[in-house]
């Protein structure tokens, strides 16, 4: 289990250390339950009752908050749930937990809907999941015996999305959140779309997950032993209903029913509600989360609008999804230098807990903590993005696949590379085999996957600086510029920013073990390793608005903006940096057929079309990426 209470009650669907069978954890040594446990069916103003496990440390020597998480993924079955780091790195302080199910989800009456939008205003007897947040505090402070009438709500993805929902009916009690990536806009970023692609194997699985039972978190058989066969034998999308939810699942019909953001999929976004932080709220995000990195970033800018007294702040740490609940030394094989889950617990949330719902003094939460990678170090920031010392600088791609921040000389169409994009032949997103995501081990670390494993493919497009002779630290936003055209009526531009570690010496030989000594873990073969550090698709069709998509004129140099999003990161001196461009990134995005259709979720086979992209580095049409340059 993860080491954050709300991962601890059950939270993210995917917790980051997976039991394996063939290699079982040690059993920890028995301890004396250090939580009470008891149930309750907390009634809404609906009449629905949710169910409810509460805590109570059994030492208790005054009243105590209650730190409230509240999910659609199961809540714990005894205290022995809550024993791991993150709850014990809370016991000095003390809380009563509480966890709660979702509306319709396991002992929940009601009817469950994955992130449904706030109620109709007009209405005043609605119910979201606001109402249910503010009438579960107002319960508890009422009848959980012993506690001090304050309330904390936190969670991970979907728990942190019901904490900060709970900002839009702020229950009196309730005194402070922490959102851990919280999703807070499915089409443009997030779990399900990004640039209104869609994210087809987490979209297909988590649908089939949260849809097939109530009681359960189904996990979905494929029936086959690599993902990228199971989802290129499926063919057009069309046959998701085809084949295997025959229709029965009402987020795959949403999806289906809503291809270009409109009215629907616009309430759904929790940021077209949010309006003002009146209670403090601490908005966490993982370099690299592989599902809900847009969130936390949406969410804190969207509140940080109207922010004169400061209750909004932002916290980034080198994690994947549920990372700051792990110790956050190494992601995959990169390794942060220092246990960097286990600072954000002792060091931010800890304290900031016991601030607002224990009174202690602490020291004034920064606006905005952060962890830079390649130096590895924690820095605060009095913005995000940065302002001061940041310059927009342009890295242009260059003849002979290289990059540089001279501009290319050279004119006219013939200053571009080519490649073809084969729908029947894309781009894997991680090595094959593909396993299950929510059940392997892969989905958790892709992110930080060795890029060599695609570079050199006819269909992907590596440009690269030589050795830097400097450090090169970026800190803010990125835009990828790109100058493009395509044989095809529509396309996928995909660009990824990539950190190349040096060759370097070889690894020295293991150490020589005295008899029956294990060897240490040797360190990560890092040499050449090229690590992604910020990577986005844009659907070519939503290139002017999301809402109304058109197609692309063939063979047009078009100019494509791909926001690659936000990064704190050194380039360390030595190292090199490479940006590759694709157009498929199978099947974590489904296929673009490449043939204009109007809506993709409706396609045909014969839709699914090889089209040739040309990617200009000219004077007229100089393709770039924007990078925000932090001076030293
Ligand atoms: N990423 C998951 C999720 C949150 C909200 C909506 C859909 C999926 C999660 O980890 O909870």
């Amino acid at each position: 289990a993860s080491a954050n209470p709300p991962s601890s009650a059950k939270p993210a669907e995917n917790p980051p250390t997976p039991a394996r069978a063939d290699n079982p954890a040690p059993a920890p040594a028995p301890r004396r339950p250090a939580f009470t446990m008891t149930k309750a069916m907390v009634p809404m103003r609906d009449g629905v009752k949710l169910e409810t496990v509460i805590f109570s440390p059994v030492d208790a020597k005054k009243p105590l908050p209650v730190l409230f998480i509240r999910s659609p993924y199961g809540i714990p079955e005894d205290a022995s749930d809550l024993e791991n780091p993150g709850v014990d790195a809370l016991r000095a302080d003390g809380y009563i937990i509480a966890a709660q199910n979702c509306r319709g989800r396991f002992g929940s009456e009601g009817t469950f809907v994955i992130t449904p939008p706030p109620h109709d205003p007009a209405d005043p007897r609605g119910v979201d999941d606001a109402t249910d947040a503010h009438d579960s505090i107002e319960w508890f402070v009422k009848n959980v015996p012993g506690n001090n009438g304050r309330v904390g709500m936190m969670g991970t993805s979907y728990g942190a999305w019901t904490a900060t929902m709970a900002l839009l009916e702020p229950h009196p009690a309730l005194r402070v959140i922490v959102e851990e990536a919280s999703p807070a806009d499915e089409f443009t970023g997030d779990d399900f779309r990004h640039n209104g692609a869609f994210r087809l194997a987490y979209g297909f699985e988590y649908v089939a997950r949260m849809e097939t039972s109530k009681e359960a978190n189904t996990v979905f058989s494929y029936g086959r032993s690599d993902l990228y066969d199971f989802f290129l034998d499926l063919g057009p999308l069309a046959n998701v209903d085809a084949r295997h939810f025959h229709g029965k699942m009402p987020t795959w019909n949403d999806f289906v029913a809503h291809p270009n953001l409109d009215a629907f999929l616009e309430r759904r976004a929790i940021v077209s509600h949010l309006r003002k932080a009146t209670i403090p709220i601490l908005n966490v995000a993982g370099w690299w989360d592989q599902e809900d990195f847009y969130g936390p970033f949406g969410i804190y800018a969207t509140l940080e609008k109207s922010d004169a007294a400061r209750k909004n702040h932002l916290v980034v740490g080198p994690w994947n999804h549920g990372g700051w609940g792990s110790p956050g030394r190494k992601l995959g094989p990169v390794d942060f230098g220092s246990d960097t889950g286990v600072h954000y617990r002792d060091k931010i949330v800890v304290p900031w807990l016991a601030h607002w719902l224990h009174d202690k003094p602490t020291e004034d939460q920064p606006e905005a903590t952060i962890f830079e990678t390649g130096t590895n170090r924690w820095r605060t920031f009095d913005r995000w993005p940065p302002e001061a010392g940041v310059t927009k600088k342009k890295l242009y791609l260059r003849a002979g696949r290289a990059l540089s921040f001279e501009p290319p000389t050279e004119t006219g169409r013939g200053a571009a590379d080519s490649y073809v994009s084969d729908p029947q032949n894309p781009v894997p997103f991680v090595p094959r085999p593909i396993q299950p995501l929510l059940t392997g081990s892969q989905w958790r670390t892709w992110m930080v996957e060795d890029q060599r494993f695609v570079d050199h493919r006819p269909d992907v497009l590596s440009f690269s600086t030589g050795p830097l002779d400097a450090d090169l630290t970026v800190a803010g936003d990125i835009v990828a510029e790109l100058f493009a055209s395509t044989s095809g009526t529509d396309s996928d531009w995909i660009v990824k920013l990539i950190d190349v570690y040096p060759e370097g010496d070889p690894m020295p030989p293991p150490e020589p073990q005295a008899d029956g000594e294990k060897p240490a873990e040797p360190d990560a073969d890092m040499r050449g390793y090229q690590l992604m550090v910020a990577s986005r698709v844009l659907r070519g069709r939503f290139r002017d608005s999301f809402a109304k998509p058109a197609p692309i004129p063939p063979g047009k140099v078009l100019r494509y903006a791909i926001d690659l999003q936000t990064r704190a990161h050194t380039f360390r001196k030595g190292h090199r940096i490479m940006v590759q461009v694709q157009s498929t990134w199978f099947p974590v995005i489904d296929r673009n057929p490449q043939r204009y259709v109007d809506s993709i979720f409706a396609a045909k086979e014969s839709d699914y079309v090889a089209a040739t992209q040309t990617i200009a580095r000219s004077r007229e049409a100089p393709s770039a990426i924007v990078l925000p340059v932090l001076s030293p």
